[in-house]
């Protein structure tokens, strides 16, 4: 699997006429699952790259942002999280920085395709590391049918770690699977999805927040950062809160750093909060 000296990984934004570019060193990995092509590349300058179906999921060099933004602000947002639900989330990064809450006492996992695991532990050992923690369990089928057969009331948080809206990952920015989540999530409960790029997706943040509000969550807040691997570098999560307003994040907790990070911290968490003009303004005009 060796390339010429001057290939290089590109997935392409034609819509928007842009592009990122990973030179790489050696093609490492190619497999066709029943519901993806997964490839990992080894790059000159981000380690490892994972794609699925063409486009960039994580690299070695910049996936704790999103895993960490993913997880912490939720987790430090609830006031007391026991039961935790990732949908998606299989090369398992996500799932390293919830386990890192010790308070937590269940992380269920819920991702569609066994071998995005099987990958990640072959080729992203450090984002499997805690997989064998006994508090983790790792279930391999479609997360949305997972949230509707769930009891009522039984997470206090869902993260949804998913692909881009496009094929199988779509369903997990519907009204129906939002439903599903508000069902399942108990008084107080929380959910946190990753929802594209601001400056490219606004239509579909813009639906995400009158989906969240049309099943009845009381609050969404989008969290902003970045993330130059995905397109336009800007990234966001959204988080939810089923019945009451969001909480104020537990800043003491946050502060006390038991919980190690790299990008996460009491005055990211603030500043991802706030909310760029064009967004307040696209927002508003629903
Ligand atoms: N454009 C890429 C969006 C991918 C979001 N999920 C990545 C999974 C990392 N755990």
């Amino acid at each position: 699997m060796h390339l010429h000296d001057d290939e290089w990984f590109t997935e392409k934004w034609g819509d928007e006429g842009s592009a990122i570019s990973f030179k790489l060193k050696r093609k490492l990995y190619r497999k066709r699952s029943p519901f993806q092509t997964i490839e990992v590349f080894e790059t000159e300058r981000f380690g490892r790259l994972l794609t699925l179906d063409g486009l960039v999921m994580l690299t070695d060099r910049d996936n704790f942002i999103y895993h960490e933004m993913l997880s912490h602000p939720a987790l430090f947002t609830h006031p007391a999280p026991t039961q935790v639900l990732i949908v998606g989330g299989g090369d398992c990064g996500t799932l390293r920085e919830v386990l890192k809450h010790r308070e937590l006492e269940r992380v269920q996992q819920v991702e569609l395709d066994e071998e995005v695991t099987r990958t990640a532990e072959q080729f992203f050992p450090r984002l499997c590391e805690s997989n064998g923690d006994p508090r983790a369990e790792l279930h391999f089928e479609d997360g949305s049918d997972w949230v509707s057969r769930a009891e009522p009331e039984t997470y206090d948080l869902i993260i949804v770690d998913g692909s881009d809206p496009l094929g199988p990952a779509a369903v997990l920015f519907s009204q129906d699977f939002f439903r599903a989540c508000h069902r399942v999530l108990r008084p107080g409960g929380l959910l946190c999805g990753q929802t594209e790029s601001p400056l490219f997706h606004m239509d579909l943040l813009g639906h995400v927040h009158r989906n969240l509000a049309g099943v009845g969550f009381a609050e969404a807040q989008t969290l902003f950062f970045p993330q130059c691997a995905y397109p336009s570098g800007w990234w966001t999560a959204t988080l939810a809160c089923k019945d009451v307003r969001i909480p104020a994040f537990r800043v003491e907790a946050a502060e006390a750093r038991r919980v190690e990070t790299l990008y996460y911290n009491p005055e990211i968490h603030r500043a991802a909060t706030a909310m760029p003009e064009f967004f307040k303004r696209a927002l508003a005009k629903g």
